[in-house]
């Protein structure tokens, strides 16, 4: 119940509305001010911590101004709005982001400077928010710095989880342990502002009744259960070159019972806060999994909650504007990222059907011009079933409209493909296991009007494989695929500022950073010796700055002039970590074996990993202590001259991630051909000029047609063969490549950790025997280290390496986050940009 201001009274307002200045006196008060009045701290009791909430707090203040302006711009023009659901929002750190899409950060550096500190120190302080797991998290961070940058009225919904993805620690015995990320410490976010003013309630259990409405109609309706509370924080996105400014609305669960004072009055005040603290628990966690789902009741929980206070919020926005509910296709786009808020068709089924008083055929009408869904995977174990059972307890009126909602669907598909129950029961949104089990994915197809995959290879194996008979009802046009991207502003002009600087002197202005294709522009000099020179010296100092981070935070010491070779993306056995140790072990002993004289013809090698493991993902564990054990050994053999170094770098996140790319002269993105749905940090490091060895698989298939073959180091098993080659396994055993015969032997021979050490290591290396290869690591290795060699042998060629590398970069304008959030605007979200000034 929001007060509109009447004429008088709002001029007031506006007349005391006054924007912050941009010199360094000014920022020096914001600063100052906050320190001692948000803060209540004073110049003798300072610490870096203070500071940067005092310098973050001045920031946020700006970007304020950009938020209300928008806010008012969106409100008066009244265009139509999109939505983005996602369970994640992978952020990393805002202040320097911020500074940066402001462009004050020179004025920041020299005012807190000028107060006695250094920026540098102060943005160390901040803790990245890791409301993600992996990739498809902070491929919704990018689109939302997209979609703020290009001025498009969309908005995030998420959850505000107190603990993000957990701390991985790297114990002394070289396995992975976890604490939790209580990211929201005790200075507080701010980043992010409580809205206490917008709370919804959000309903679970219960039963379903018939209800007379006022028109006299039975309706159906949801009765009884609990209530939690879903309350709003609002994180501000900022756009660049632009007043734009995103929003990311997160919600926090909030008990709506009060104190229970008669268990209190008992003695039993444990019992009396407990139901506070079960409401809670709600949004306390997020599920550590990436590409795997697990099928946990709090989490089916965790996805209601999240989709009703959203379209609460969604439904609130739109009725402000007092159209018919007929125009809210016209007025609201809904995107949903993977399956995880799929419930939201059936939410706002309910919603028109039960509550609102629509025709069934009406609301299916509105709902499925509203609602569009992006596969992010083809991975079985990835795909979200929720057992019926569970369903019918927590949502038992949701599930009575998915039944309605498979019966209607069904009984149109078998008009056209008549007297086919097994083709029926495929498509089947219910799955007759036991106990029966609901499929979110056909359930997201069903209520969509446009489902995209996220690069080309992908979005042809979900039509020909895991939505292909849907496409023979609804026809190929409703498949269509958008090749994911990366936001450049933080992932190159932030991340990497030398090669920043050096782009924006050779092409003469700073409108790649908008404009991402600008960069093929670069092209003309790839063969420029003086420009190959600066080109270099560019990745020296990244990969210095990432040597002396490795120095002193692990101890041990790389040569920035070997050739860096970095593999960081989750631990999964399906990105074959496991391959490229088992190749270093193969380096490792061939090394062994070289004379003096061949020791001078090799390339020195600095192996880098980083990634976290699912902590119930027990191969993945695995994979992460043989990696550890490796490098153990390696490091400290005097005896390989330093030709070989493999470092393990723990708690990978984004922040690390912006040290890590711009260092890289070859990252791995190795997949088995057909798993890895695109991948987006191989991205990232060919933006920075970092080279690819990879499969043919992902968006690194679109990256070879974009940069030219000859730019990338490609090998592998193609998508098309690998079900043969399991088939074949399967049955006939797993033909062992002899190389990697002889790398299991070491390993079993205890040469890595002793015997003790290698029985542990038993049941990952028969993932490759008795377990049948799934991954092909055998039937890939013998053209995987061949790969290697050609990496090895270039490399020496410094002059061609550095064409190389130039020319990746310049290549990548395709794979900008605004291009790839503009054709989500053009071809699915029918979505136009709202007018604001520029900066
Ligand atoms: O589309 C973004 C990313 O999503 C995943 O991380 C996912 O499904 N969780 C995929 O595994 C990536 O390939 C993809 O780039």
């Amino acid at each position: 119940h929001h007060v509109q201001l009447q004429s008088e009274a709002l001029k007031e307002w506006k007349q005391h509305i006054e924007p912050k200045k941009n010199d360094i006196e000014s920022i020096k008060k914001d600063i100052v001010s906050h320190t001692l009045e948000t803060l209540c701290r004073n110049p003798y009791n300072l610490d870096k911590m203070a500071v940067y909430q005092a310098t973050a707090h001045a920031v946020r203040d700006r970007l304020l101004e950009d938020w209300n302006l928008t806010q008012e711009a969106i409100h008066q023009q009244n265009p139509k709005r999109c939505y983005y659901l996602s369970m994640e929002f992978l952020i990393g750190r805002a202040l320097d982001n911020a500074l940066h899409c402001l462009e004050v950060k020179d004025a920041y550096k020299q005012s807190v400077k000028d107060l006695g500190f250094s920026l540098e120190d102060l943005l160390e302080q901040e803790r990245d928010a890791a409301l993600g797991n992996g990739g498809l998290g902070r491929l919704a961070a990018c689109y939302m710095d997209a979609a703020a940058t290009l001025d498009y009225p969309t908005w995030g919904y998420g959850l505000r989880y107190q603990y993000g993805i957990f701390k991985q620690i790297i114990n002394n015995e070289g396995y992975q342990t976890e604490v939790p990320d209580y990211w929201l410490n005790a200075d507080g976010n701010p980043w992010e502002f409580p809205r206490s003013d917008i709370k919804y309630e959000v309903q679970f259990y219960g039963y379903v009744a018939t209800k007379v409405n006022e028109k006299g109609e039975s309706r159906m309706s949801w009765e009884g259960g609990d209530k939690v509370q879903a309350m709003a924080y609002d994180v501000p996105i900022p756009g660049y070159d632009t007043k734009g400014c995103g929003n990311i609305r997160l919600w926090s669960a909030k008990s709506l019972k009060t104190f229970d004072f008669a268990s209190f009055n008992d003695g039993d005040y444990d019992r009396s806060v407990a139901d506070q603290k079960n409401a809670e628990n709600l949004t306390s966690v997020l599920y550590p999994n990436d590409n795997h789902n697990v099928g946990k009741e709090l989490r089916l929980k965790q996805e209601y909650f999240f989709v009703s206070a959203s379209l609460q919020d969604i439904i609130y926005r739109f009725k402000h504007t007092n159209a018919a509910w007929k125009e809210f296709p016209d007025k609201v786009a809904v995107q949903l990222n993977d399956t995880h808020p799929t419930l939201a068709i059936p939410e706002l089924q309910r919603i028109l059907v039960d509550i609102e008083g629509l025709e069934w055929d009406d609301a299916w009408d509105i709902v499925t011009r509203v609602f569009a869904f992006t596969n992010h995977t083809v991975l079985p174990e990835a795909l979200e079933c929720w057992s019926v059972p569970m369903m019918e307890k927590i949502l038992p009126r949701h599930m009575q409209i998915v039944y309605d909602i498979n019966l209607f669907f069904l009984q149109k598909f078998e008009k056209v493909f008549q007297n086919d129950r097994g083709l029926l029961n495929r498509v089947s949104i219910i799955e007759e296991s036991n106990p029966q089990q609901v499929r979110m994915a056909y359930l997201a197809v069903v209520g969509s009007h446009t489902v995209n995959g996220v690069a080309a290879l992908h979005s042809e194996l979900i039509k020909t494989e895991l939505f292909s008979e849907f496409i023979k009802y609804y026809g190929p046009e409703k498949f269509i695929n958008i090749t994911n991207g990366i936001t450049p502003r933080r992932w190159l002009y932030q991340a990497n500022p030398a090669l920043r600087e050096l782009i924006t002197e050779t092409l003469g202005s700073k409108k790649w950073v908008t404009h991402l294709d600008e960069l093929k522009n670069l092209k003309k000099y790839a063969e420029d010796k003086s420009f190959q020179k600066k080109w270099i010296d560019v990745k020296l100092q990244n990969k210095t700055r990432l040597a002396d981070w490795i120095k002193t935070h692990l101890d041990i010491s790389v040569d920035p002039h070997a050739l860096f070779d970095i593999q960081v993306k989750r631990i999964h056995e399906y990105k074959r970590q496991f391959m490229n140790i088992l190749s270093v072990i193969y380096r490792y002993k061939n090394i062994q074996l070289l004379s003096a004289e061949e020791r001078k013809e090799l390339t020195p090698r600095v192996v880098i990993f980083g990634g976290k493991s699912a902590p119930g993902y027990y191969i993945a564990k695995m994979v992460i202590k043989l990696i550890t054990t490796v490098a153990q050994v390696v490091n400290n053999d005097d005896s390989i001259d330093n030709l070989l170094k493999v470092v393990y770098i723990p708690d990978y996140n984004v922040s690390l991630a912006e040290i890590i790319v711009p260092a890289s002269d070859i990252s791995q993105h190795i997949s088995t051909a057909g798993t890895e749905a695109s991948g987006t940090s191989n991205m990232k490091f060919v933006l920075n000029g970092g080279l690819i060895l990879g499969t043919v698989d992902g968006a690194n298939i679109e990256i070879r047609d974009e940069i030219g073959e000859e730019n990338i180091f490609m090998f592998g098993t193609l998508s098309d063969k690998v079900a043969d080659i399991r088939h074949h396994q399967k049955y006939h055993g797993v033909p062992m490549d002899p190389n990697l015969q002889v790398v299991l032997h070491a390993i079993q021979a205890g040469e890595f950790g002793g015997f003790e050490t290698a029985s542990v290591f038993g049941p990952l290396i028969n993932t490759l025997t008795y377990g049948g290869d799934y991954y092909l690591i055998s039937a890939d290795f013998e053209q995987y280290l061949d790969a290697h060699d050609k990496v090895d042998a270039l490399f020496k060629d410094k002059t061609t390496w550095a064409k190389k590398s130039i020319l990746c970069t310049a290549g990548m304008g395709f794979f900008s986050a605004d291009r790839a959030t503009r054709e989500y605007a053009d071809k699915i979200w029918n979505l136009k940009p709202f007018t604001i000034e520029k900066k």
